[in-house]
């Protein structure tokens, strides 16, 4: 690992950042880009006040509120996914932590989606070891449960659950043996220092994450973040390259916000080591890029999809 402090890495000059990433990605991985398909099992009605979340009930925002999906379909959007070239399938619900039936109906989801040989993922809210270890028994690979900020800013993004709280469950899905997927959002606000912090509490999660998603807020009319500062897309990229440094050996997630970017500040995502994006329309209440228009970027790019461009 570097000596060069976090802060250090962050605020190099740009192209020196980016050109160590970039040797750091190329050590630990080949030119592969991992595609994702985010399914929104639950939409809408969270008791939590996440200050960004269209699906907080604290909240007046136009989403179309769903309960939990029948077993069939997600097994058609894992069928159809699976054709489109994608490897994993990320399941998300506005939970602040699932009751007994939306843990078992989670279990019938991973169990089904496994059937068709891809990679599993969930997003519930937090998890006792007890949760955590019927989810691994189900077969589930990975958990996400972002950090979201820095430990500082946190209580300006949430108030209704501590970052401890996170923390805490993280610890749960290592030790039930699952593989954790933890990163955040940046663009809400937060200082460079939070931005340094944030990156800092990924290196002091209690497990290493093997996947760090890392979202630019997505403003959502009614919710309290819906004004925040236009981010510098350069922010952006000094983040994934700091990431990247940082976990030489993690998939780094170019996930929500992808959509506002030109083909050519994708690819300096990329470059500075970015390697798993969200394929398919939709995220989980917001637009995702064309699917399309992603392959011809990707193809483009020389980047193996092992799908095939019409
Ligand atoms: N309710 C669960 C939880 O928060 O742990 C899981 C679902 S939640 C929608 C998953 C993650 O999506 C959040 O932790 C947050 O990092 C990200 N997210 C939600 N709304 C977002 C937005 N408007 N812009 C960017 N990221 C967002
Ligand atoms: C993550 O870090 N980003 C994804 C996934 N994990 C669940 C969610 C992004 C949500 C973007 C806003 C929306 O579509 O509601
Ligand atoms: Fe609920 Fe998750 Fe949205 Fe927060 S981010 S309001 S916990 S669905």
């Amino acid at each position: 690992m570097s000596t060069l402090s976090i802060s250090d890495i962050y605020n190099q000059t740009f192209f020196t950042l980016v050109d160590q990433a970039h040797q750091v990605h190329k050590a630990n991985f080949g030119t592969d880009i991992e595609l994702c398909k985010l399914i929104s099992v639950k939409t809408g009605g969270c008791p939590e006040d996440c200050g960004y979340c269209s699906q907080s009930n604290k909240y007046e925002t136009e989403i179309k509120f769903n309960a939990l999906l029948p077993i069939e379909e997600v097994e058609r959007q894992a069928i159809l996914a699976k054709e489109y070239g994608v490897k994993r399938i990320c399941m998300g619900a506005a939970y602040k932590s699932p009751n007994s039936s939306a843990l078992a109906k989670a279990c019938e989801y991973i169990k089904v989606v496994k059937k068709h040989g891809l990679e599993t993922c969930a997003t519930l809210g937090s998890l006792s070891l007890d949760q955590a270890q019927q989810l691994k028994e189900a077969g589930l690979d990975y958990y996400n449960h972002n950090i979201d900020t820095s430990p500082e800013y946190y209580p300006q993004v949430v108030t209704t659950r501590t970052f401890q709280d996170r923390i805490d469950t993280l610890d749960h899905v290592g030790q039930a043996g699952m593989k954790v997927c933890c990163g955040g959002i940046i663009g809400m606000g937060e200082s460079v220092d939070d931005r340094i912090s944030f990156i800092r509490a990924l290196t002091q999660l209690p497990y290493t994450p093997d996947s760090i998603p890392i979202n630019t807020q997505v403003k959502i009319e009614g919710t309290p973040l819906a004004n925040t500062e236009k981010l510098d897309k350069l922010e952006l990229v000094r983040t994934i390259a700091t990431v990247r440094i940082l976990f030489p050996k993690t998939r780094v997630r170019l996930s929500a916000g992808r959509s506002e970017l030109s083909e050519l500040e994708q690819s300096m995502c990329f470059m500075a080591g970015a390697n798993s994006i969200f394929y398919g329309e939709q995220l989980l209440t917001t637009p995702n890029n064309d699917q399309h228009e992603d392959l011809l970027l990707l193809k483009k790019l020389g980047i193996n999809t092992h799908v095939s461009v019409a």
